[in-house]
């Protein structure tokens, strides 16, 4: 089972989008494993996007993310980061594919809804970044066989 870390940004509070975009990965059969509602210090932001410093983009985006609160998900599934990536879509809004979260609710470059980590490696990292070891609850989830076959003794 892998992890990855989502930020369901400001614009989707804002527009009432938070509950229909956690839901979406409610079906698809991702565990959530800890949730919160915080408005993330312009440093932690900072840290959070340090990759992208410099770029042009970069200011305005940590205005954009610190500007007011985020709901940050850690959640849980076989190919966690990749799946959920696929789910948000294309960064670009108006290139994201319709199907897709971003390609259903976002035309905005930057107004783009929703963060998700982009390697195993950057989801513990960002995990760390935002969560306490004691807020992760990796409790067994009952409906595992039902989700994935499990027959094989491997999660298929
Ligand atoms: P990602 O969120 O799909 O991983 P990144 O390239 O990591 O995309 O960019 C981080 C965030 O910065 C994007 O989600 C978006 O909000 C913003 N961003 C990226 N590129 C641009 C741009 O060219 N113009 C404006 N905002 C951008
Ligand atoms: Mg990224």
């Amino acid at each position: 089972m892998e992890r990855t870390l989502l930020i369901i940004k400001p614009d989707a509070l804002q527009r009432r989008l938070a509950g229909r975009i956690v839901a979406r990965f409610e079906e698809k059969g991702f565990q959530i494993v800890a949730l919160k509602l915080a408005r993330l210090p312009e440093a932690v932001i900072r840290r959070h996007y340090g990759a992208h410093e410099g770029k042009p983009f970069y200011e305005p985006l940590v205005r954009y993310m610190s500007g007011s609160p985020v709901l940050l998900l850690v959640v849980r599934a076989r190919n966690a980061v990749a799946v959920a990536r696929k789910m948000m879509g294309a960064t670009f809004g108006a290139n994201a594919d319709p199907g897709t979260i971003r390609g259903d609710f976002a035309v905005s470059n930057r107004f783009n809804l929703i963060h998700g980590s982009d390697s195993p490696e950057a989801a513990e990292r960002e995990i760390a970044l935002f969560f306490k070891p004691e807020e992760l609850h990796e409790t067994p989830d009952p409906q595992e066989g039902m989700i994935y076959d499990l027959s094989t003794g491997e999660r298929v």
